[in-house]
């Protein structure tokens, strides 16, 4: 068990708590974080590595926010993958991002499918960021067999991330080995359009797009162990540029997942590591720290720290 090393403020829902450097969550394990900026808060959410740190076991996803990176609140573990029926429910709540659109909330989750071989993508829907939330769809919206011309593994349908341009157009993009996007249709739920493939150097897998000014930004997990690389372009849909490594492998762990978020006029570079007591590969522990760029845009490498974003 993880030393609880937080101050606990309070024990009912929600359970609010002061952040005291890296690793942010100390009372649990969390890993693959994703994060979205609504309303003045930051909502930050992680799937929790629940198992024996033998191999992953992440029963559910969970969330937390918090609106001066110091205070976070924790609510009721508000999506599992028990919550969808086409899933196996083998404790695989791998990497999930939540997006805004229109006051209704979209989760993008990715799980194992019970009767089509491999890793899928689906979607649950809320009116609040916390919840709770429901299949969007009652189907994955991404299967293995969708994507098996490119590459024949079966868990290459993972880490979803999502975009909205300006002009409302929705992309889906995600990916292990290959990393693929698609079009949404205005609903969220249905693709708008062919799976088409993005080739970046050493891609692995944890796609996540961000934008500042007119730069698009594809971050992703390069290589194994995995380290975080990046790429720029003018457009989202590429021609991507490789711009080099952004952070370095995470400490005590082999994955290395990121969200990258403008919160209260700084850039957050959200990871994880398994620096957490008992921490690794499978005990995962989600961190914060600064990121900056330069004034070409490209970005500087992170430094990862143990005081994190004060
Ligand atoms: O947590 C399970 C998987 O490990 C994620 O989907 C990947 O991004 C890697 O972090």
């Amino acid at each position: 068990m993880m030393s609880l090393s937080f101050k606990i403020m309070a024990q009912s829902t929600p359970k609010q708590y002061v952040a005291k450097g890296n690793p942010l969550f100390k009372h649990k394990y969390t890993a693959d974080p994703a994060a979205l900026v609504h309303d003045d808060t930051l909502y930050l959410y992680a799937g929790e590595d629940a198992g024996d740190g033998k191999f992953y076991d992440i029963p559910n996803w969970t969330v937390f926010s918090t609106k001066d990176l110091v205070n976070w609140k924790e609510y009721d573990i508000p999506l599992s993958d028990s919550d969808f029926s086409w899933a196996k429910k083998d404790h695989s709540s791998w990497a999930a991002q939540v997006i805004e659109r229109n006051g209704k909330f979209y989760w993008y989750i990715c799980t194992e499918h019970d009767s089509i071989r491999g890793k899928a993508i689906g979607v649950a829907v809320s009116d609040s960021p916390t919840g709770p939330f429901k299949d969007a769809l009652g189907e994955a919206l991404i299967t293995n067999d969708m994507t098996t011309k490119y590459t024949d593994i079966g868990w290459d349908d993972i880490d979803p991330t999502v975009w909205i341009e300006e002009d409302g157009q929705a992309y889906l993009i995600w990916g292990n080995t290959q990393c693929y996007y698609a079009k949404l249709k205005e609903n969220m739920i249905e693709l708008d359009g062919p799976i088409k493939t993005i080739d970046l150097p050493h891609f692995t897998e944890a796609p996540w797009i961000h934008k500042r000014g007119d730069w698009y930004y594809l971050s992703y997990a390069y290589g194994w162990p995995e380290k975080t690389a990046y790429a720029m372009s003018k457009s989202i849909e590429g021609p991507w540029e490789f711009k080099g490594i952004l952070n370095e492998l995470a400490g005590n762990c082999n994955t290395n997942h990121q969200a990258i978020v403008e919160f209260n006029n700084q850039w957050l570079y959200i990871y994880h590591n398994g620096g957490g007591p008992d921490g690794g590969s499978f005990h995962r522990a989600v961190c914060m720290d600064h990121l900056f760029y330069n004034e070409d845009g490209t970005i500087q490498r992170i430094q990862m720290t143990s005081e994190g974003v004060q």
